[in-house]
């Protein structure tokens, strides 16, 4: 199985064979699903292009990526709000992919990047027009390189998902960019998610579910007596509910919560203070 360092490289190299290079990242989370050391890597080099396509917008109200959308323009960023479940702007994606490179070259080579379970495959399905890169809710899914041809001039490489080093594991338990199977302690992972999705959205966890806590475990705890989850003994089986319930996040995006993009502003105010 290829290692987290191969995928690295494996990107690093495709960026450096590409005209265009599409950073996928995920509308709810924009600012935490942001590969900058990838992005400065194209910034950097000026015969290439960079477009940030911030997916999954149909899990946003529009106000807020709209809010999100004028931040990353002030930043640099050139972004297209997509949603390859409800095809939204995915011919804007592939008209800006094809238009960023003169008339005088024929043959584009296009990169789509970005953190696990971003919509990267989704997306590269929809251009093409029919599925051709396997998709799935299990974030790390697409394992090597693939590339699709989209049209006679368009190629486009497929890549897996790289989590960035510096990403905290309640903040990867967030994004979904990994499996909740595959750590080490299920509760303290659910705890963190619980943890993160209060200092977001308060309050969304007790509409959703119906559950009053005052703290996570107690969370967890309640979660697992609605779902009747029980170990043999009789007792609360705490493990597999916190697998249930990061995926109910994860696979299937049960809980509306995003990053606020005011939030982000008044941080970074203070950071520039
Ligand atoms: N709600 C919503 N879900 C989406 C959208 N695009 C993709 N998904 C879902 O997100 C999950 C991941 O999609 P993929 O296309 O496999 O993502 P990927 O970036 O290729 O993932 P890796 O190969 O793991 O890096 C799947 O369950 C998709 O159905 C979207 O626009 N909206
Ligand atoms: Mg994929």
């Amino acid at each position: 199985m290829a290692k987290k360092e191969d995928f690295d490289m494996m990107v690093r190299r495709m960026i450096n064979g590409s005209d265009v290079v599409v950073e996928v990242i995920d509308a709810r989370f924009p600012s935490l699903s942001r590969a900058k050391r990838y992005e400065n890597r194209v910034l950097k080099n000026r015969s290439k292009k960079l477009f940030v396509a911030m997916n999954k917008v149909d899990l946003v109200p529009n106000k807020v990526v709209q809010k999100w959308k004028s931040i990353l323009n002030k930043e640099g960023i050139y972004v297209i709000p997509t949603s390859a479940r409800e095809r939204l702007s995915t011919t804007i994606l592939r008209n800006s992919i094809i238009s960023a490179v003169g008339k005088d070259f024929f043959y584009i080579t296009a990169c789509f990047i970005g953190l696990p379970n971003t919509g990267k495959s989704s997306l590269i399905n929809i251009l093409k027009g029919r599925s051709s890169a396997p998709v799935s809710p299990i974030p790390g899914f697409t394992r090597a390189l693939q590339v699709l041809r989209i049209t006679t001039r368009l190629r486009i490489f497929d890549t897996p998902g790289v989590i960035p080093i510096k990403l905290s594991l309640a903040n990867q338990v967030l994004l979904g960019v990994i499996r909740p199977e595959k750590l080490p302690d299920y509760m303290k992972a659910a705890w963190a998610l619980v943890h993160k999705i209060d200092q977001l959205n308060p309050g969304i966890l007790s509409e959703t579910y119906e559950i009053e806590y005052d703290s996570p475990p107690e969370f967890l705890e309640k979660f697992a007596e609605k779902r009747h989850k029980r170990k043999k003994g009789g007792g609360l089986d705490l493990e597999t509910a916190a697998v249930i319930f990061m995926n109910e996040h994860i696979n299937k995006a049960r809980i509306p919560v995003w990053e606020n993009p005011d939030d982000y502003l008044l941080n970074k105010e203070k950071e520039e203070i």
